[in-house]
């Protein structure tokens, strides 16, 4: 079994041989750029990273490369945020989720039902927003991070596998698995259930054996993560809307030339609208495959109730990001 601990010496050892060349030097040798996502090849934001390498590859005559580690390879995403920290690994493609525990001002994105709809939070992240957030990441030394991009993710709908979801009541006593941000974990405490954090390389082994009675996800994760055939009531309650986020690992990017870092943070910045597309072509690839299933799609047409359960969270996180959620509101 893998402990975090290999995986953080195997990521050690990487950032040894990426750090050998000084760096003057590293701007004129080979570099091969370690990348890593949950998601496994073909996923749209696994595809994307992989596509900024094609042009990475091409714009310097094959001097840098990027090499993917998809599907877990290289741990949850609070290991891939740590290597990326260390500049054992380049690029990290992880949810807003996690990083919110690391970068503070990324929890405005955490709240609950904080966008409109996904269509709203595209226009957030593609406005000065987006960039604001982007560079309080690059220019907070203590994050050891460099914002690249956001990516789509849709949003989030609760499943489980024991009864139709329908209203709030029904979450009564069910056990969800939230990922790893305190802020989730009392989202699903507020809405009735029983909030379990956990991150995604234990999921499927906790549906299974019934540590958790259900999860939430986007239509592509909850089918790439195979939980479809274990827990087949999905509702439509998009709850969180949280995008996902590129980061460069800030001792990594210091170590490159000027010219490579800008061409870094370019392409990078392109991967943003180029996994749009792929995304929005899997999302109703996901849905016709979790209707094929035979899952329980449940819409919920009166979210109400369920953004007025939320309010606690709201009361102890929002208060800090009262302007800032203002603005949110008022972005069209
Ligand atoms: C998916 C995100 C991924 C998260 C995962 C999760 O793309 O970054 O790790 O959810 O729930 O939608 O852990």
């Amino acid at each position: 079994m893998t402990t975090r601990r290999t995986i953080l010496a195997a990521g050690l050892a990487v950032a040894a041989a990426f750090a050998v060349a000084p760096a003057g030097a590293l701007a004129q040798s080979k570099m091969v750029l370690k990348a890593a996502d949950v998601h496994p090849l073909g996923y749209p934001t696994v595809e994307a990273v992989e596509r900024m390498g094609k042009k990475l590859e091409k714009a310097t005559n094959g001097r840098i490369t990027i090499q993917m580690f998809p599907a877990m390879q290289l741990g949850g995403e609070k290991e891939m945020i740590e290597q990326a920290q260390v500049g054992a690994l380049q690029i990290a493609r992880v949810s807003v989720g996690p990083v919110g525990t690391v970068v503070d001002d990324l929890n405005v994105f955490n709240l609950p039902f904080v966008f409109r709809n996904t269509e709203h939070m595209r226009h957030v992240i593609d406005g000065p927003i987006g960039d604001e957030l982007l560079k309080k990441i690059s220019d907070n030394p203590k994050t050891g991070l460099v914002g690249l991009a956001w990516m789509d993710s849709g949003a989030r709908n609760f499943y489980n596998k024991v009864r139709d979801v329908k209203s709030i009541e029904d979450l009564k006593g069910l056990k969800i698995r939230m990922m790893g941000n305190p802020m989730f974990v009392e989202t699903m405490n507020a809405l009735g259930g029983n909030g379990v954090p956990m991150q995604m390389d234990q999921v499927m082994n906790a549906l299974q054996t019934g540590v958790v009675d259900g999860a939430e996800n986007n239509p592509p994760s909850y089918d790439s993560f195979g939980h479809v055939p274990v827990a087949k009531h999905y509702s439509l309650t998009e709850h969180l809307i949280i995008p996902e986020i590129l980061v460069f690992s800030r001792k990594s990017f210091d170590a490159l030339s000027k010219e490579d870092q800008e061409l870094v943070m370019k392409f990078g910045k392109e991967t943003q609208l180029e996994q749009r597309v792929l995304w929005d072509e899997r999302t109703k690839q996901a849905m016709d495959k979790i209707k094929a299933a035979g899952v329980n799609v449940i819409e919920i047409k009166d979210k109400k109730p369920f953004q007025d359960a939320v309010k606690p969270v709201w009361d102890k996180y929002g208060s800090k990001y009262t302007e800032l959620v203002k603005r949110i509101q008022d972005t069209k």
